[in-house]
């Protein structure tokens, strides 16, 4: 039983502070009387409650997971288990990139409760690229935290014992998994149950993307990298809803969906994100071309973050190589540092070709699929989003299919350009 000694209960911002106020950790930092606090139901993700909780000394974020989807209903049942995986990545997260990821002050496994730092004056960063504002430190931030989170949580830094330990722990979050095998990778190609699009204006190329065999081979490729590839601790679900930012910093919030994965996954849905709001822009614009500066800007941003995923998983690679894979002994110990800086890029071609693959279906999956993005989904004009959403698209599928023959990121972020530029039948 937990310390609230209680079984399993959903809280409401009435019961909030009457069934946290016993625990130590949550009163010391609130402050004052549990009837001196109050609570607001924040949560406007798929899946959990989210509250903000404020007390005299101090404000906290109270976070529960709910035994179903939040966006679908109770018809989908899912296990209170991806608490637990969210607290133990958050804790991975905050040692391999300090200060990126709220502060974890009190875990309550029973009630699937996580209680941590609150950011404020944060925004959600979707909402951020919506309004066409500009950040000077994202890139970096987010780089950082991809190549940090990638390489620290790999085998090429961890050791044996604590490395299997690991994996075996994460192997648990089956059903959040099973969400992103489902709604990823394969509901986007077919006519799943609960996809929704832009209709009839995608009803064409929703078809000739369901019917292109190169890219259902290609994404059935991802799938079972996604699958079988357990190179590190992902997020599992980095998105720009999962970020918060305000003008001068970055967080990273909710790995719920953390399992062991390839490498490229984090970086390719995130940077699915990116080109997602990249094509959106012409529909949050003031007039038309309004927006085509701030484009631009986000192309620098994905250009940066890769940039500095690159530079850092190098300098990580020379200094702190110290685990299962590519051991010392056999390259530098033997004056070969060469060949150490060969392999290394091997590693980064595997993993840029990965993240491309995985940006790709991200985009088909939040144009196609159950779980859509605002970005889209607030341009009221119908036209014009699946004008927006049709690029998207068409983008996907070639960093998809081609992404062997894809080397540099200006080739495509040309391709980016190209397919904003062009009229589409
Ligand atoms: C049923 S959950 C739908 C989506 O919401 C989460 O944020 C994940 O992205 C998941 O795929
Ligand atoms: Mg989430």
């Amino acid at each position: 039983m937990s310390a609230t000694s209680q079984a399993y209960e959903p809280l409401t911002t009435e019961t909030l502070p009457a069934r946290l106020g016993s625990i130590g950790a949550i009163a010391q930092r609130l402050g004052g009387a549990p009837a001196d606090w109050s609570a607001r139901e924040v949560g406007d993700g798929n899946l959990n409650l989210v509250f903000i909780v404020e007390g005299p000394r101090d404000t906290i974020i109270v976070k529960q997971a709910l035994p179903y989807v939040r966006l679908v209903g109770d018809s989908w049942p899912l296990p209170l288990k991806r608490a637990f995986f969210e607290y133990h990545a958050l804790i991975r997260q905050a040692r391999r990139d300090p200060g990126s990821v709220p502060e974890v002050y009190h875990f309550d496994e029973d009630q699937a409760l996580i209680a941590m730092q609150f950011f404020t004056p944060h925004v959600i960063l979707r909402k951020y690229l919506m309004e066409g504002r500009r950040h000077q430190t994202l890139a970096q931030a987010l780089g950082l935290f991809c190549a940090r989170t990638a390489f620290r949580g790999s085998d090429l830094h961890m050791d044996t014992a604590k490395r299997k330990a690991d994996v075996a722990l994460f192997a648990g979050n089956v059903e959040l998994c099973d969400i992103t095998e489902t709604l990823v990778f394969t509901d986007p190609y077919f006519d799943a149950e609960m996809n929704h699009h832009t209709s009839p204006q995608l009803d064409g190329i929703v078809a000739s993307l369901r019917a292109d065999v190169d890219l259902k081979v290609e994404a059935q490729h991802l799938k079972a990298a996604f699958a079988n590839n357990a190179e590190t601790l992902l997020h599992g679900d980095l998105h720009t809803g999962s970020v918060m930012v305000t003008d001068d910093e970055t967080k990273i919030i909710d790995p719920e969906f953390a399992l062991y994965g390839p490498m490229g996954f984090d970086t390719g849905m995130l940077l699915a994100n990116f080109f997602m709001a990249y094509y959106a822009q012409p529909g949050h614009a003031e007039k038309p071309g309004a927006r085509t500066d701030y484009q631009e800007w986000i192309l620098d941003v994905i250009a940066e973050i890769w940039e500095v995923f690159v530079s850092e998983f190098s300098r990580l690679w020379r200094s702190e190589r110290n685990g299962i894979l590519y051991r010392r002994e056999l390259y530098e110990d033997q004056n070969q540092p060469l060949a150490a800086e060969q392999a290394l890029g091997h590693r980064l071609d595997a993993i840029w070709r990965d993240m491309l693959g995985f940006c790709g279906v991200e985009m088909h999956r939040r144009t196609l699929g159950l779980a859509h993005i605002a970005e889209y989904d607030t341009i009221k004009d119908d036209d014009m989003r699946a004008s927006c959403e049709a690029r998207g698209l068409e983008f996907g599928r070639q960093i998809v299919v081609n992404r062997a023959r894809m080397g540099q990121m200006g080739q495509v972020l040309d391709l980016a350009r190209l397919i904003a530029r062009e009229t589409l039948s």
